[in-house]
């Protein structure tokens, strides 16, 4: 396709005119970090960020961009894990940013309901929703950046998958403007509305390429009055799947997190990350992070933890345990998960496969993935981590010590072939919760081919005949 030419002053004068001067960035120097992503794989160029502070500016940008024919790369807190976010390297696009579409528009704890502007970040998000005694039940480690919309565009997952589901479980309305710069307000909150296609689910997911999310309005559940955390070391993922299996039967419907995590992972995480302790007396091959959670007052979590546990240590299951006595013990064991994506990056380049397999299968998975990629590169360092209770695993690998950082990343399709093999093997997924963005497209046809993607396409020429919206990112 050849390149669109860059946005011409008319259109950037016309812009400024809507969102005023505190609503665009011009300097390079301001520009630039939202021009390039959370990973460092990519670094593009645009003429302008334009921040609108409410959806009737955001509507008529986006009809603005539309009329020029100028392509729009939506952004929130621009920790996307496949460059999502980022624009092109020739300047033609614009970044329209959410960040200033940051209030809170509602919380009834009536209706257990949230509404919100896409630029509220998902931890302001969750600290609303505690306020009023209820919980936003979404966990990321960049919530602290991660913005409502950014979450809702990639359907994020997390770490509370495996009781409450995906970003796209808890929406019950949008409001979003379309590409040709209408709004669609389809902010209802009802738990049942059968009125045709699900427009909402539709946003949901599409990672930018439909629509600008501009609110939402999102489920919220009772607060938990009881939550109870371990950390176990264990021999192997076929130890951490047992027992899942045991918590599961015991009681799912307490199971909060069930988070697993490999011994050299850790390791970095020790290494780089300043406060980080192992609460155990020895390290492990793996670990496994187990959180119960329960609104009813003693509801017994802890002696649940303790009877499980320890019949785990007596049979062998588990190596050692460390129950948090505390909510500061309780933090400091998450830490040690929360840390592991900063803390890989500190140790050097890596290459990331945000898969998923049935829950059965994670640990063949992770056998018959560590093997591959050991013969494909020796010395490669394996990293799984991730949200076992889901299956979905993180199969990060480490440029192997002493090498070139660049040699390594480009080797980077090798690698996330060799492991999409083993995860095609098992039925599973190429792209778990991360999403596709720009580093993923590729993959698409292999994957989704067929009347799959054709459909996808054709849905995206429908809504966005132009092409202006997130152009590069989901679809090849
Ligand atoms: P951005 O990065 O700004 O954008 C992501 C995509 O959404 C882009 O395609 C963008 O164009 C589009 N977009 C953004 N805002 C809008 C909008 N308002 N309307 C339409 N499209 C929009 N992800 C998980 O799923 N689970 C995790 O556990 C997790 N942990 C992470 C931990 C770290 C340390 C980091 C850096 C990332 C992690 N991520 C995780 C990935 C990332 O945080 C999520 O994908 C998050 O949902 C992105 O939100 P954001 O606001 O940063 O979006
Ligand atoms: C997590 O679960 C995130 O911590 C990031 O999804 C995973 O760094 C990664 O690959
Ligand atoms: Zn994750």
């Amino acid at each position: 396709m050849p390149h669109k030419p860059p946005p011409t002053a008319a259109l950037l004068g016309a812009i400024r005119t809507v969102v005023g001067d505190r609503g665009m960035l011009t300097d390079p120097t301001d520009t630039e970090p939202y021009a390039g992503d959370w990973r460092r794989l990519y670094q593009g160029r645009t003429s302008a960020v334009i921040r609108p502070g409410t959806t009737d500016e955001l509507a008529a940008v986006i009809g603005l961009c539309a009329a020029a024919g100028t392509p729009v790369v939506p952004q929130g807190g621009n920790t996307s894990m496949v460059g999502g976010a980022v624009p092109d390297e020739n300047g033609s696009e614009l970044i329209v940013s959410t960040a200033r579409l940051n209030r809170i528009r509602d919380l009834d704890p009536a209706d257990m309901t949230l509404t919100v502007e896409a630029g509220v970040t998902l931890k302001a998000a969750q600290t609303a929703a505690a306020e009023q005694g209820c919980l936003l039940p979404l966990s990321i480690s960049s919530e602290g950046t991660a913005q409502i919309g950014g979450v809702l565009a990639t359907n994020a997952g997390g770490n509370n998958t495996v009781r409450y589901g995906n970003a796209r479980d808890l929406v019950l309305g949008l409001e979003v403007v379309l590409p040709d710069g209408t709004i669609w307000n389809g902010l209802r909150r009802l738990r049942k509305d059968n009125t045709g296609y699900c427009l909402r689910q539709l946003f949901t997911g599409s990672e930018g390429t439909l629509g600008i999310i501009a609110a939402a309005v999102l489920k919220l559940v009772p607060r938990p009055k009881e939550v109870a955390v371990a950390l176990c070391g264990v021999d192997s993922p076929d130890a951490a799947l047992t027992l899942f299996t045991r918590f599961q039967t015991y009681d799912a419907a307490s199971v909060s997190a069930f988070e697993l995590m490999s011994g050299l992972g850790t390791e970095f995480v020790l290494k780089h990350i300043p406060g980080a302790v192992l609460p155990l007396e020895s390290a492990a091959p793996f670990y496994v992070l187990a959180e119960l959670a329960s609104p009813r007052p003693g509801a017994g979590l802890r002696g649940m933890l303790e009877q499980i546990l320890e019949q785990a240590l007596t049979d062998g299951t588990i190596l050692d345990a460390a129950i948090a006595a505390s909510e500061a013990q309780r933090s400091a064991i998450w830490r040690l998960r929360e840390e592991h994506s900063e803390a890989q990056k500190r140790e050097g380049a890596s290459i990331k496969n945000d898969v998923s397999v049935p829950v059965s299968k994670v640990p063949a998975f992770i056998r018959q993935a560590t093997a591959a990629c050991h013969a494909l590169m020796p010395g490669v360092r394996v990293v799984p981590f991730g949200h076992m209770g889901d299956g979905n695993i993180h199969f990060n690998l480490e440029q192997p010590a002493g090498s070139d950082a660049a040699w390594f990343l480009a080797q980077d399709h090798a690698i996330m072939d060799t492991v999409n093999a083993v995860v095609r093997a098992y039925d599973g997924s190429f792209s778990a919760e991360h999403g596709i963005g720009k580093l993923k497209p590729y993959m698409m046809p292999d994957w989704r081919g067929g009347a799959e993607l054709a459909l996808m396409q054709r849905i995206k020429a429908a809504i966005d005949p132009a092409g202006i919206m997130n152009p590069g990112k989901l679809l090849p």
